[in-house]
């Protein structure tokens, strides 16, 4: 019998490029130079979507392929999955919550303690030979103690809260409503006004069209030039512009972020700045979590071709 065909839109560690291949006929979106015509040629049987969460899939590419049944994520975020080109065709969609939201606190939380100490900086002031020759490295901000605003207590925004309550901070959230599930920390409803109290911002909202830069220029000057953002969220959930220019004029302190709008090439504005801590997109980028993320994206394929209940579906 022949094996079910699948459009692979990005590349996956080879453990799990392994176990597709072995049940599905691959076709590796990705490596073609002619995107289109790779559809044109290849789509007509190409049945299910495995595709990364920041790759999704978009109104273009569901249209191309007229026997699609399912999106699978690779990847808790769906935004750049055009749900409403799926919904019309009644196409499944399923993301990979839950495994990696600890993994993405940690790299959040990790990336507010190098930027605010900074490690960087640190690090080659030891390899420079900086610190033999000019001597104490300069003194850096205080992270412990101070005031945490988290934009979005959903899975991962509760998990970096948790972090840093262990970090003595005064913390408080925005969400859509105050949740039941957080009574010690404060919340806030709007977001320059979470801003304005807090020292250190991290962004953990999952991103939509209505959460398109709801941190704008008002938020990023409400915290201000001894302030610091954090985004392990998606780079839409910022204005971009905005952020460079605060940076730029000093009108916020710092930043640290996981994720940049067009990436992985990103402005080069921000590689000119000092007061930037860049990571590429790597929160979810642990063996443990990955290989979980994998084995969700294979076994909704397989629990879909299977007919049994989809495990994580979003759609
Ligand atoms: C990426 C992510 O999918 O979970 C998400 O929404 O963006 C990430 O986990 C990961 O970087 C693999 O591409």
């Amino acid at each position: 019998m022949s094996k079910i065909e699948i459009l692979q839109v990005g590349p996956y560690p080879v453990w799990d490029e392994e176990r597709l291949n072995a049940n599905f006929t691959m076709h590796r979106y990705f490596e073609a130079t002619e995107k289109a015509d790779f559809l044109r040629k290849k789509g007509s049987e190409i049945r299910g979507i495995a595709t990364r969460g920041e790759l999704g899939a978009n109104r273009a590419m569901i249209e191309a392929l007229p026997k699609l049944e399912v999106i699978s994520v690779y990847g808790v975020g769906y935004d750049a999955v055009d749900l409403a080109a799926a919904r019309e065709r009644g196409i499944r969609v399923t993301n990979t919550p839950d495994v990696l939201t600890k993994d993405v606190a940690d790299l959040g939380v990790a990336m507010m303690l190098a930027q605010a100490r900074g490690m960087i900086g640190g690090e080659s002031w030891v390899r420079s030979g900086d610190w033999a020759k000019k001597g104490l490295y300069p003194l850096k901000s205080r992270v412990h103690g101070k005031r945490a605003g988290v934009l979005g207590l959903g899975r991962i925004g509760f998990e970096v809260a948790k972090r840093l309550a262990g970090f003595d901070m005064d913390i408080a959230y925005s969400d859509v409503s105050a949740k039941d599930y957080a009574p010690d920390w404060a919340f806030v409803a709007d977001p320059v006004d979470l801003a304005a109290r807090s020292d250190f911002l991290f962004v953990t909202l999952a991103a939509s069209a209505e959460t398109r830069h709801i941190v704008g220029q008002k938020v990023i000057e409400a915290l201000g030039p001894e302030g610091m953002l954090i985004n392990i969220s998606r780079a839409s959930n910022i204005d971009e512009a905005a952020l460079l220019d605060a940076l730029e004029s000093k009108a916020l302190g710092a930043a640290a972020l996981d994720v940049f709008d067009g990436e992985p090439n990103l402005n080069a504005r921000f590689l000119a700045l000092d007061n930037v801590l860049l990571q590429p997109h790597m929160a979810s980028g642990t063996f443990e979590t990955r290989k979980a993320m994998g084995a969700l994206v294979f076994d909704n394929l397989s629990a879909h071709f299977e007919g049994r209940p989809l495990l994580t579906p979003v759609l």
